[in-house]
């Protein structure tokens, strides 16, 4: 009897929070699961990303980087995956000017270069791209959903805008199963301690065991939609194995500021969060007219997705992480 293939899934950005989840659950579903990393995680023996601790010995790896159009098309065109999930890219809103053109460079370049290859070696190969809220920026409406006219403000929102076309464009002229996911901001324990979610469960925790006294922050009254990072891989994994190439908005729905969230972290180690935090301007950024809040309705109707996590339960979640690991340090 022969065995069946598996399939085989190949992950840019698999280092980070949503690849590294994602990794995880390709390798629960029985995929062969490939990702790129950068070159710099190669360099040392032994040194594993932190996020790929679980994954690690079950992973194929690829060294790699969006600059390296040539170096993508040769691992494409190596793995001939069934499946291509691109991740990777800048992924902090506020990008230096100096910058911007790399930001802009790579996520096109790199977008064009993984689609090109598709197309020429494994046209039947179905690829999701990271897309993002800020590709919408500043909305004329809130909630946002997939027929939102976008308007980003950002040189992110502008390059993640820039993938998207890309995509629908493959998808279009080459019949390439090419999808957008819209995400909203997605957190978990994992998260970058430079987003704000996890600088307040990190800071909540310091300040519960003595290590820090005080949190600098910026504008407490924005507004973020903010989910589980792992409700969203599993949006990600439906959109790929859906019937029809469609882009979807991947969000909750309900909006809460930034004074949400201290409440709910700080009120995990019952501490008064006005006792702690100072607002500094180099923190600061313009709030929008009209806040980035998602309506997800059509991915609940069409691929059966829901987010499952409260924001409380999310929050609560990073601040007992964030204690522990703190314990540990
Ligand atoms: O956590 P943030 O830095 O996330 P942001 O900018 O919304 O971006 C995240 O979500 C996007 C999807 O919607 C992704 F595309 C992107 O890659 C990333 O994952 O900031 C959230 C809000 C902002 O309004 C910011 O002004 O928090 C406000 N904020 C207030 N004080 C702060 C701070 N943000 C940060 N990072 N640090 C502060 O001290």
């Amino acid at each position: 009897m022969v065995a069946s293939a598996k399939r085989k899934a190949l992950i840019t950005g698999a280092s980070g929070q949503d690849g590294s989840y994602l990794a995880e659950k390709l390798l629960s579903v029985g995929y062969e699961v490939h990702c790129v990393l950068r070159n710099h995680w190669f360099e040392t023996e032994g040194l594993v990303p932190p996020n790929l601790s679980i994954s690690y010995d079950h992973l194929h790896l690829h060294a790699g980087s969006l600059e390296n159009v040539l170096g993508l098309s040769r691992i494409v065109r190596e793995v001939m995956p069934d499946e291509c999930y691109h991740l990777a890219g800048y992924s902090f809103v506020e990008v230096p000017f100096e910058e911007e053109p790399t930001v802009l460079a790579s996520l096109v370049s790199g977008t064009h270069a993984l689609l090109a290859a598709i197309r020429e070696f494994v046209p039947e190969c179905r690829f999701f791209l990271a897309g993002s809220s800020e590709m919408i920026g500043a909305a004329p409406e809130s909630p946002q959903s997939e027929t939102t006219a976008c308007r980003p403000r950002s040189i992110y929102g502008l390059s993640k805008l820039s993938g998207f076309h890309i995509a629908r464009f493959y998808r279009e002229k080459y019949g390439i199963y090419a999808v957008t996911g819209i995400l909203y901001n997605h957190e978990s324990v994992r998260r970058g301690t430079q987003f704000v979610t996890r600088k307040i469960t990190q800071g909540a925790a310091a300040i519960k065991l003595g290590r820090q006294k005080s949190l600098s922050l910026g504008n407490i009254d924005a507004v973020r939609d903010w989910g589980y990072a792992p409700d969203y891989i599993d949006a990600i994994y439906r959109m790929v194995q859906g019937d029809e190439p469609k882009d979807f908005v991947i969000a909750t729905g309900v909006g809460r500021t930034v004074r949400d969230l201290l409440e709910v972290a700080f009120g995990t180690v019952g501490i008064n969060w006005q006792d702690h935090v100072v607002i500094e301007p180099k923190f600061y950024r313009e709030i929008e007219a009209v806040p980035l809040i998602g309506d997800a309705r059509a991915i609940e109707l069409e691929l059966g997705w829901n987010a499952t996590k409260p924001f409380s339960e999310i929050i609560e979640e990073m601040v007992v992480s964030d204690l522990q690991l703190l314990q540990k340090a």
